[in-house]
This record gives structure tokens, sequence and C-alpha cells, in this order.
């Protein structure tokens, strides 16, 4: 008897499903289709444990479909434009192109170690000129909708090297990562694209959304963060300049004190009086060195100076004072607040620590108008103090202010969004290419289609100083304008890598078209994906992004769907064991550590030890590679997914891993003593005249199959099917009825819902079983109802309410029969004899408890 030898059997199955094609998509018209995508990786180089896990998850998924008769894209491709591969460049003098598609090589490598069936003739790739092309000419999409285009906007600039940096290059003092230097703040001129004009959409889309979860959905909501209120224009005293405000609170006007405006308004400048112009610069210089973070912390108190200047309330014609601070941002709204301290939090803490006045307006119910406040009245209530809006609740008030500054011309109802447009200039060189010439006669020209892609130019000198590489390139900035001929330069910035992922899953269902980005007509049949798998990290700008692509694109007329990713699952993350010691704070590599009483060696402490995500610097990251080489792809599929259900965190642990190697070493025994014996595989049962043990083995395959699909298909519990798999395995280790077909219809049945999981082992034990083709274009099993009726249930007795035994009555049996059944039993017998019986309490299919004298 042969042993369970995994590598024996991984490798030469991965070669002979590669050999078979069996990975590629099969696109018979008669089969529904199934979109089954994970979340492609960045190429780093490695994978990790989280790679695993999603991998497997979508693998699963798309095996078990292919099983139940669809057509199943499963594609795969490579996020692979980044600063990474940049700073490899800078570091080490590689090429970031040569470093990427290394990576991409030794990840694939892993990928298919793993036993994914990826149909890797569809692999994107995104910093390959045959993809970015497209993204490209996308971008050029947007420009022609309007959707694109170019503002000034503030850029994190290390004055030592003279370059650009990413967020990522500044560490959380706002220093660069290289030269050290204090990072600075610069004007730019840079691309956005228009997702703001997309936000309701966005948002009330969510709703479609029937198959995410709701935290993913509640993330977006408040990342697009919709307020409803009012715009309203206070006029400058002295000036035909008026100040509009953004207030979701339009109720409260009558009770404005002040006006705030944001340091870096325009208006700043000219309502500052000559006297405050020193004080009102140096605070807008301070303030503008800081982050919105610093800026809108709750906690700190809010700073702000009287520029001098004064505005009118329209409402009550009052004068009231022009501030500026820190806490009303430039960016949002219309970057100025009528300060209401009375009803506000932040304004109440701003005046009270200024002296501002403080005027109640809102009160409530049979509330004092003119008691002083201790802290601000933010519920609704009565509007006070508010002339001819006095009595009104304050909700209605709301849109009787609105109304009323409608009709005088000095308000109206506004909606606005937390969401901004989206910055995609990155002054970088390992990116796509923007498609654009300026010219001084024409402006900003698209490249026009047929001279795309852009290329990136390769071999390129790196060193991390001074402007973007491209930009140094003169051969390649300089050329003729598209529309009129006359010299122009070329955009040097490239786009966000966010850009490549907005639309990479409309790439795979025509991945190889060099006509098109895609083919509609094939796109919108395989669209939207069924089933997207990835990881909570992902929940906003990735899924919020291709959504907005998506439906620009629709409106472009290419695609015919409204939302790209029908169901999404977020898995959990993967958790190594930790030590750390708790007076340093540092974490000490498991293999210096006595696991039965964890100590840091060099001080002696005892470290404290618990579960954390895996990574690099805390020295508890288990490596892929070396339990693939230990325990095989199928085992380390097993245990991730019997570890914890997909969403769920999952805390690696090495005895598990064992436990899931054991249980396949077991199938495989069992599998083979079978084979061995030359079990018959032909043989039919007939299924009227079974024998007890035959009826309960059908029954826990059936049970089995049913199980296993529910868990599949519902929310994905795999931990419970790996189980539901035990039993069976179990089931068959114990019957007595080896011989019988129903043994046969066991065996296979085991495999075949074994499949998706471990599809190394499934493969070679079917083969040994005589079959010849791959268990993998199996049809799924499906569950005979008529065996999953149990022939006897069991029946309690009790005697005054205390249980003496049980009995096995027919399934079929009613209340009475029941009952019936019990009085006849020898145990109720024994316990009654010679009492009256008084009363029978039957609880049908569990009980029956006699009264007894
Ligand atoms: C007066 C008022 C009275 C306000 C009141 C609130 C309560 P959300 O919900 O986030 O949209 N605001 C407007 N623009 C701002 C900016 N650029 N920076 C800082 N704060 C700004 O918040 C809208 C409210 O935030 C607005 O309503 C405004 O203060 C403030 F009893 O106006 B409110
Ligand atoms: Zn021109």
């Amino acid at each position: 008897e042969s042993r369970y030898t995994p590598k024996a059997i991984e490798d030469k199955w991965q070669q002979t499903w590669a050999e078979l094609g069996l990975d590629q998509t099969s696109t018979d018209p008669n089969k529904p289709k199934f979109y089954a995508l994970s979340m492609f990786p960045y190429p780093s180089g490695n994978l990790h444990m989280g790679h695993v896990r999603v991998y497997t998850i979508a693998d699963v998924i798309a095996r078990l479909k292919k099983m139940q008769g669809y057509r199943v894209l499963h594609p795969m491709g490579w996020d692979a434009f980044g600063l990474p591969a940049e700073n490899a460049a800078i570091d080490r003098g590689i090429q970031p192109a040569e470093w990427t598609y290394q990576n991409v090589a030794q990840m694939q490598k892993q990928l298919q170690k793993l036993g994914t069936c990826f149909d890797w003739s569809r692999e994107v790739t995104t910093c390959s000129p045959d993809y970015y092309r497209w993204t490209q000419w996308i971008f050029l999409q947007f420009y022609q909708a309007g959707l694109a285009y170019q503002k000034e906007s503030a850029v994190n600039w290390d004055p030592v090297d003279q370059t650009v940096l990413a967020n990522e290059q500044v560490d959380n003092e706002g220093r660069s990562w290289r030269s050290g230097a204090q990072v600075e703040r610069k004007l730019l001129k840079q691309w956005f694209l228009k997702i703001t004009d997309y936000a309701e959409q966005l948002l009330t889309d969510l709703d479609k959304l029937k198959g995410w979860p709701e935290r993913v959905k509640l993330m977006q909501a408040n990342w697009i963060g919709k307020s409803v209120g009012a715009y309203l224009e206070f006029p400058i005293v002295g000036s035909d300049e008026k100040i509009g405000v953004f207030t979701t609170r339009p109720d409260t006007v009558y009770g404005v004190t002040y006006v705030v405006l944001a340091p870096e308004h325009p208006l700043t400048a000219r309502v500052t009086t000559s006297d405050r112009q020193e004080a009102v610069e140096a605070f807008a210089k301070e303030v503008a060195g800081q982050s919105e973070l610093e800026r809108t912390a709750e906690d700190k108190p809010k700073r702000g100076i009287p520029t001098g200047g004064k505005a009118i309330n329209p409402f009550t014609g009052e004068e009231v004072p022009i501030l500026i601070a820190d806490y009303v941002l430039y960016e949002y709204g219309t970057g100025a607040v009528m300060g209401v301290p009375a009803h506000d939090v932040r304004d109440f803490k701003f005046a009270t620590e200024k002296n501002l006045p403080i005027k109640t307006v809102i009160v409530p119910e049979g509330g004092d108008a003119n008691a002083p406040l201790e802290a601000a009245y933010t519920e609704p209530g009565i509007m006070v103090n508010s002339g001819q809006f006095d009595g009104t609740p304050s909700i209605q008030g709301k849109e009787a202010i609105v109304k009323f500054a409608e009709a005088q011309g000095f308000g109206k109802a506004r909606v606005q969004y937390r969401l901004r447009d989206w910055l995609i200039s990155r002054q970088r060189y390992w990116g796509a290419p923007i498609p654009i010439i300026h010219c001084s006669q024409c402006g900003a020209v698209p490249v026009p289609d047929q001279d795309l892609p852009v290329r990136l130019p390769e071999n390129v000198a790196f060193s991390g100083r001074g402007p973007s590489p491209l930009a140094q390139l003169e051969d390649w900035v300089n050329v003729p304008c598209p529309s009129c001929g006359t010299a122009a330069k070329r955009e040097t910035d490239t786009m966000d890598t966010f850009i490549d992922s907005s639309w990479y899953f409309l790439r795979y269902p025509d991945a190889n078209n060099d006509q098109q980005a895609f083919d509609p007509v094939i796109t919108n049949d395989w669209m939207a994906v069924d089933q997207y798998v990835g990881g909570i990290e992902h929940a906003i700008l990735h899924l919020l992004y291709s959504r907005f692509f998506t439906k620009v694109l629709r409106d472009r007329g290419l695609l015919n769907f409204d939302e790209p990713f029908e169901r999404l699952l977020t898995q959990g993350m993967v958790q190594g064991l930790t030590y750390k010691n708790p007076t340093t704070g540092k974490y000490v590599t498991p293999n210096l550590v006595n696991a039965g009483d964890p100590r840091d060696p060099k001080t002696g402490e005892t470290l404290e030890v618990f579960y954390e995500k895996m990574s690099k610097s805390k020295y508890n990251g288990v490596d892929p590679e070396a339990v693939l080489a230990k325990y095989g792809a199928d085992t380390a599929r097993m245990f991730i997914l019997f570890k914890a259900p997909p969403e769920k965190d999952l805390e690696w642990d090495d005895a598990d891993v064992e436990g899931q190697f054991r249980f396949l070493g077991r199938v495989w025994r069992l599998v083979s003593e079978f084979a061995e014996k030359g079990g018959d595989r032909t043989k039919k049962a007939n299924l009227a005249e079974l024998s007890k043990p035959e009826k309960d083995l059908r029954r826990a395959i059936h049970t089995a199959i049913q199980a296993v699909t529910e868990d599949f298909e519902g929310e994905y519990q795999f931990n419970t099917a790996v189980s539901e798999l035990m039993k069976l395995s179990n089931a068959l280790t114990d019957t007595t009825c080896k011989d019988s077909p129903i043994y046969v219809e066991g065996i296979q049945t085991l495999l075949l819902l074994l499949a998706p999981l471990a599809p190394h082992i499934a493969d070679e034990l079917w083969q040994g079983i005589g079959h010849t083709e791959s268990i993998h274009l199996q049809a799924w099993p499906e569950a005979d109802a008529a065996a999953l009726v149990a022939d006897e249930i069991t029946i309690v007795i009790q005697i005054l309410g205390k249980t003496r035994g049980s009995i096995q009555v027919p399934a079929g049996a009613d209340k009475a029969a029941q009952e019936q059944y019990a009085r006849e039993s020898e145990l109720a017998q024994r316990y009654i004899e010679g009492k009256e019986i008084k009363k029978v309490i039957v609880v049908p299919g569990k009980l029956v408890n006699f009264v007894v004298a």
C-alpha cells in the first residue's frame, strides 16, 4: 500500500492539467456563465499567506462552479505599476521593468504550485504596453467626456532632492524617506478625474449591491459623505462681494454671530483690514503647513483670528465679524462657514475660547430662549429669536429658511459631498504616461488614438533626485503638436496606479484584443463579476474607482450594466503567533523562543504571546513556500479553508495543518484500499432492496452532498464543508457494507466533493479507482432527497418527567402512532408495570412522557 506523498503527485497533476488545457475558459454558449475574480496582486516578488488565502478561496469557488456546469472565467494578472519598482531602481540600479517581470515570473510559479485553476491565456499585466495602451485610451474617453481636467494642486516637495514625493515617501513627521528633509507643499498643475459628477449614482447604486458586506457599503457611503443643506450668501460690508457658505443647518441662521473663512480662501486677503494684514498672513502661513487631520482634530483647541472685515447676515441685517480659522477647510463646501456657536459643537468651543457672542435660536419644546447655554444644543427643537420663523419646528424650519432665501435671492438648497475629484497625476516614471501633448498654440491636445500607446522609454537613469525621470528625457518630451505641428511637449506625469486596476476586470473577458480595450459584446456577456474576492483594505478606493469607471464607460456606450461586482467577499487576515517583550515593545523571533516558557533570549523576561497579522517586522510570518514544500498544496488549501470562515481572521496553527495532512492521509488509505481490492465501480445497487447498513451509509453520503453544496453556495462556509467531508470519511471507514455498490458511491462522492478543495489528491485517487477522465471534468453530485429521509427516528421515554431510555420508531409514524409504539415498548412496560397511566404527553419526533399514579 502506497503512502500519501504530495510531492509525488502535485507537480504531475499541475502539468497534466496544463497539457489538457483544463484551465482554459469554456466559451460554450449553452452553459450559464460565472465570473470568479480575485483581486490581482502587486508583483512584489513573493506570495504571502494573505495571497494564498484569497486565491484559494476564489479557486474553490471557480472549481465548484465548473463542476456545476457553468462556463467559468477565472483569470489572473498583475497590478504591476507603482513605486516599489522605482525604489528598487534607485536602490539597486535594476530597471523597473526588469524587476517587475522577474517578480511576475516568480509569483506566477508560486500560484501554480498552489494548484490554482487560473486561465493564464488571459493574463493581464498593467505595465505592459498592450495593456496600458488601453488605459491611455480610456483616459482619453474621460477627457472627451469632460471628465478629465487640470488644476493647480499641492504636492509633497522635497527641497533637498528637488523632487516630488508620493505620500508613502513622507514619514509621520513630514520628512522625506531619502533626504530626511522637511517636506514642503508646492502647487503644481495636475490632472483630475471628475468622480464628483458621479457621487450621487455611486451612493444610490450601493442599494443594488445585495451581495456586498454591509460594512463595505457603509464605508463607501461615508466616503462619499452626502450632506443635504443650503448655500447662503453673506454680503461683505463695504464691498460688492459676498461670502457663500454651505450649511446643513439653515434653521440656525438667526444664530450666526460670526463668519469664518478658510485661510486659503481667495476672499481672505480682500476682507482683511490693513491693521490685521500681518497677523492674517502669518496665521495663513502657519496653517498651510498642517495636514487636514491636524486641522480638524476634535481634541485640539480651535485656532483662529479676526480679519477685521465684517459681513451682513442677510436674514437679520446684522453685521458680524469675519474670522479665519484652521478648522475650516478650503476644499470642502465653499471653504467658508457661518458660525452658530449655540448649536454647533466646534463653533461653541471656538466662540467660548475667542469670547464671541453665543445666541440661542433653537430650544427644546417648552425651553427657555434666553437661558445661557452650557454646551451647544444640537438636537432639533423649536425656532426662537428667529423673527417671522419663531415657533417653527426646526426640521420644517430648514425648508422654510431655504425657501425664503431663494425668494429673496440670497440662497438656495444645496447638496454637498465629501468626495473630491480624483487627483491622478503622479510625477513618477513607473506608471502609464498621460497621453496628452501640451502645445503653446492649441493647449492640451490628446495623443491621437493611432499613436497610442505613449510608450515609457526604457533604460532610464534613476537617481531619486531632481524632476521625474520622464521630464529629463528631452527626446521623449519634445514632439510636434498633433494638431498644428509646431514644437510641443509631452505631459510628463503618469497615472495613479488605481487607474490601471479600475478596469482590468473588463479586459479579462477579451484579454488578447489588439484592436480595442475590449469587445463590448464579449465583455457585456461575461460581466458583471459574479464573485469578487479580495481584501478589506480595498473596501473604499479600488471598489469605488472601479464602480466609477464602469458608470462612465456605460455612459460612453461601451457597457450595458451599472455595477461591476455582483457579490463581494472580503477575506479576513492571516495571523501568526507573535512574541513581544512587554517592556521594550520589541518583537522576538519564534525560533529563539521556547514555546512552553516564552522568554526574551536577551533579558529573560516573560514575553507576551498573541496572534497578529503576519508581517516581516513582527517575525510572525509563515512562508507559503515552506508550507507547500513540507505538506503540499492540498493540505495548505484544506487548512486555510478549514481553520476559519473566509470573512473571519485566521490564526495560523501548525497542529491544525498537521491535522489536515492526516485527514488527507486517511482519505488516501481509504480509497487506496478500495482500489487495491479491485472494487468494482460498475455494479448498480437496487435501491429498493438496501440493507440497513446500506441505507445508513447512503444517507450519510447524500447528507454530505447536501451539506457541502449548501456550505459552498450560501455564505461559503468552507470550514463546515471540510467537517462534513470528515464525517463522510468516518462513515465510510466504519461501515460494514464495503462490498456494496453503495460503498462505491460513497468513495466516489467523497472524491468529487473533495475535488474543489484539494484538487491534486482528488484527481490522483479518482484515477486510482480506474477513471481515465479528470475528476475536474465531472459533474457535481446531487443529493437524492429520498436518501436523506431516515427510516427510523429516536423517541425518548420518560416516566413522570424522568428519562428512562429511548426507542426507535418508524420515521413516518404520526403522534398517535408514536404514543402507541411507546406504550407497547418493553421499556415503558417495565417501568409502568402495575401502575395506572393518568396522562401521556407526546412531543412528536422527540419524546413520550407517561404520568403515572
Ligand atoms: C452652520 C451650522 C450650524 C452648522 C449648526 C452645523 C451646525 P457636514 O455634515 O460634514 O457636511 N462646514 C461647512 N463647510 C465647512 C468647511 N469647509 N470646513 C469646516 N466646516 C465646514 O457638515 C456641514 C457643516 O460643517 C456645515 O453646517 C458647517 O457648519 C460646517 F448648528 O453651518 B454648519
Ligand atoms: Zn498645436
